[in-house]
């Protein structure tokens, strides 16, 4: 079944529904720009944007008629038979959300319904997805011959991505982290001006957009002979990690996910130091649906890509995160990740 027909499945006779974020866009039409909408009924696909993507929008947005006129669509939802417009209230401006109302018909928020099927990746997605990670190793392989006592952080970030782009990626997934030293224990320390010293932690958290979809990984490495208490806290998120990966499988509670790597942090004595979810999903954004959290009450299913990242942070002194990237299937699991995960001493 097509993508649009899985939505139709949601949708009620009358009713359309309005796509207006990108990576539902994308998902749903295959157009890649900005500046445009599409609208889902039960037997039309429309796409609006604008002359500039005219071309664009008729070679990647295959099954759609293309409007680029500027009153095409005030025409097209005041033609609309139907009564009820479902939205996306999670990418709607409140200025665009009175323009709509004022088209007379009712209006349901349908975020979730519209996100639902990215959930599980076609083979297609995954075959995607899979290439991106297989970049993010070959980069993380080449930094690490140019990682080195004395450069900043930027400078070992900009090298990393200048890898990626110059290998075919169209973008990052996220703002590289380059996080070295004390800055290692704040999770999302993006790269800075700090000088990497003999004895650094260095946490690179890193992922780029390959053929639309996003890769994710995360991976500690020490500077020079590590510490006692390096080595202790790298080998529990290790254990954490393996555990947490062991966990997921087709069929798991995301919760349990979680706790399988949390357990192992807490009976370390470091419970404290861990504050975010285990791992999320990865597709078109570097952040989907289900999470590995505490909270979560989704069941993992086969076609969900998700991370797995546990980490100890300890202000002041410093933080280990490792990250894999794991493919569920029916019958087992596929770490899309293949760099090494033994301490790396550069
Ligand atoms: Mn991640």
């Amino acid at each position: 079944m097509n993508r649009c027909d899985r939505l139709r499945q949601s949708m009620m006779e009358d009713e359309a529904v309005l796509i207006t974020s990108c990576p539902n866009i994308f998902y749903y039409s295959g157009f890649t720009s900005e500046d445009a909408k599409i609208v889902i009924t039960k037997s039309q696909q429309m796409l609006f944007t604008d002359s500039r993507y005219t071309i664009q929008a008729r070679l990647e947005a295959k099954g759609f008629d293309i409007y680029d006129k500027a009153d095409d669509f005030k025409k097209a939802i005041k033609g609309l038979e139907c009564k009820i417009i479902c939205f996306e209230e999670e990418a709607l401006s409140v200025a665009q959300y009175e323009k709509l109302k004022a088209f007379g018909k009712e209006l349901k928020p349908f975020s979730k319904e519209i996100k639902k099927p990215r959930e599980t990746k076609d083979s297609a997605e995954l075959r995607k997805i899979a290439e991106a990670e297989r970049l993010g190793d070959e980069a993380f392989s080449y930094i690490l011959k140019h990682i080195s006592v004395g450069r900043t952080e930027k400078e070992i970030a900009s090298e990393l991505e200048f890898f990626m782009r110059k290998n075919g990626a169209s973008a990052l997934s996220f703002e590289t982290i380059c996080a070295s030293g004390v800055r290692s224990a704040m999770p999302h320390g993006t790269a800075s001006d700090k000088v990497i010293k003999k004895g650094d932690f260095v946490t690179l958290d890193f992922g780029c957009i390959l053929d639309g979809y996003c890769s994710d990984m995360t991976r500690t490495i020490v500077m020079g002979t590590p510490s006692q208490k390096q080595k202790e806290i790298y080998d529990v998120v290790l254990k954490a990690q393996i555990s947490a990966i062991n966990a997921v499988k087709c069929g798991a509670r995301c919760a349990d996910c979680d706790m399988a790597a949390r357990k192992i942090i807490e009976d370390a004595g470091y419970g404290n130091n861990f504050g975010h979810g285990t791992g999320h999903s990865v597709g078109i954004e570097i952040h989907e649906s289900p999470n590995l959290s505490p909270k979560s009450d989704a069941i993992l299913q086969a076609g969900n890509v998700v991370t797995v990242e546990p980490g100890i942070y300890i202000d002041g002194f410093g933080g280990v995160r490792i990250e894999d990237l794991v493919q569920i299937n029916d019958q087992n699991t596929e770490n899309l990740t293949k760099s090494v995960k033994d301490l790396i001493i550069i």
